[in-house]
C-alpha cells in the first residue's frame, strides 16, 4: 500500500514529543486577559535573567512601524486596551493588522512593544499585579518546563493573538523581507553520526544557507513538512511559502541518526540534534528530532519536526 501523508506521520511513533508544551498553551489560554498578559511578561522578565534576546534589526520591522508608532501616541489607557484587543482576538483594525503578521514579526512587536513598556514610553503591567491562582500555577508550570520549551510556550502566546485569520476570508501575510542565501564558499556541511544520504544533508545544509529554493527542490510535489505542533503543510508551494517566512537565520545541528527501508522502495530516516533560532541563537539549542519518509528517487514525501520531551530523547533512534 503506497504511503498517504496520514500514514507518513506515524514513522517512528516512539518518538516522544514535549506534551508539555501544548498542554502549558491551553492552560495559559484559559486564563483571563489581564493574567495573560502579565504572566507572559513575568515570564518574559524572568527568562530574560538567563537568557539573551535578540533585538530584531530595523528592516525585518519595518511591515510593523506604522503600527508601533500608532500604539505609542495612545494615551496609556488606550495602549492597554489595544494589548487586551490582541490577547482577547477581538475584531479592532491593529487586531486584523496583527493577524496576518508572521510569526517573528509579532514577536519583534512585542519586543518593541516590552522595551517601551521598560522605559515607561508604554503603559507598563501594574506594578505590583497579583495573578490569580491559576496564573501562578501555569507560571510556575513555565518555569519548570526546560528552556527550548520555555520559548515555545512564550511564542505560542504572542503568535495566537489577533484576530482569528479563519474569519478573514482571503488575505496575503505579511512576513519580514528574504535575506539572500548564503554565498556557496561560506556555507557549513553538516554531518550525521549513523546517516550517509545525501537528501537528508542537502535539507539540512540548504536551510541553513536559507537557500530554500534549493531546499524546495528535494520535496516531491505533493510533499508534507510538519513543524512541531502543527498539521502538515502540503504540497511544494505552501512548503516553500512556510519556508520563506518562517525559517530564516535557523540553526539546524543534527547530531545522530537511523536509516531503514520501508514499504514500496521508500526509506525512513530520524535524525535527533539541535535547533537555535536567531532570537535566542546558542543560548537556547531545542532538543528536535525530524523523522523523514523519502520516496524510491530520494525525494523528501514527508518529514516532521518534532520538539523533543527531554534530552534524553536524542539517544532514542528505534522504530
Ligand atoms: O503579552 O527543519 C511582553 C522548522 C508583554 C522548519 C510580551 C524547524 C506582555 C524545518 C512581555 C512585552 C521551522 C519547522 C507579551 C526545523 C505580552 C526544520 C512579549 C524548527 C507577549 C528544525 C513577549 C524550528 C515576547 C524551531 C517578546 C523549532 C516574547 C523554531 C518573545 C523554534 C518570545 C523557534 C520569543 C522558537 C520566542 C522561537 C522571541 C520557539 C521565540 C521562540
Amino acid at each position: 500500500m503506497p504511503y498517504t501523508i496520514d500514514s507518513a506521520r506515524n514513522i517512528f511513533p516512539s518518538t516522544l514529543s514535549a506534551d508539555a508544551v501544548p498542554a502549558t498553551t491551553a492552560r495559559f489560554a484559559q486564563l483571563s486577559v489581564e493574567d495573560q498578559l502579565a504572566l507572559i511578561w513575568f515570564a518574559y522578565l524572568e527568562m530574560g535573567t538567563n537568557i539573551t534576546i535578540a533585538a530584531p534589526g530595523a528592516a525585518n520591522m519595518q511591515f510593523a512601524e506604522n503600527t508601533l508608532d500608532a500604539i505609542k501616541k495612545m494615551t496609556p489607557r488606550e495602549q492597554s486596551q489595544v494589548m487586551c484587543d490582541l490577547a482577547n482576538r477581538a475584531d479592532t483594525p491593529i487586531s486584523r493588522t496583527y493577524a496576518i503578521w508572521s510569526p517573528n514579526l509579532k514577536l519583534g512587536f512585542w519586543y518593541r512593544l516590552g522595551e517601551w513598556m521598560e522605559q515607561g514610553l508604554v503603559a507598563p503591567i501594574p506594578e505590583g499585579y497579583a495573578l490569580s491562582a491559576n496564573a501562578n500555577a501555569v507560571l510556575k508550570a513555565i518555569r519548570e518546563l526546560e528552556p527550548g520549551q520555555q520559548i515555545t510556550v512564550l511564542r505560542n502566546a504572542v503568535v495566537d493573538m489577533g484576530y482569528d485569520t479563519s474569519k478573514l476570508g482571503s488575505y496575503t501575510s505579511v512576513a519580514e523581507p528574504m535575506v539572500l542565501p548564503t554565498a556557496p564558499g561560506e556555507r557549513s556541511q553538516v554531518s550525521i553520526e549513523g546517516i550517509d544520504n545525501a537528501t537528508v544533508t542537502a535539507y539540512m545544509d540548504n536551510l541553513n544557507a536559507n537557500d530554500f529554493d534549493a531546499l524546495i527542490e528535494l520535496f516531491t510535489d505533493d510533499g508534507a513538512l510538519q513543524p512541531p505542533f502543527r498539521k502538515p503543510i502540503v504540497g511544494r508551494d505552501a512548503v516553500l511559502r512556510f519556508f520563506r517566512e518562517e525559517c530564516q537565520n535557523l540553526k539546524l545541528i543534527p547530531q545522530r541518526g537511523i536509516a531503514e527501508p520501508a514499504e514500496d522502495g521508500y526509506t525512513q530516516l530520524k535524525i535527533t540534534g539541535k535547533c537555535q533560532t536567531p532570537w535566542f541563537g546558542a543560548d537556547v539549542g531545542m532538543n528536535i528530532a525530524w523523522r523523514f519518509l523519502l520516496n524510491e528517487d530520494n525525494k523528501i514525501f514527508f518529514v516532521a519536526i518534532d520538539l523533543l520531551a527531554s534530552p534524553k530523547e536524542l539517544l532514542n533512534l528505534i522504530r
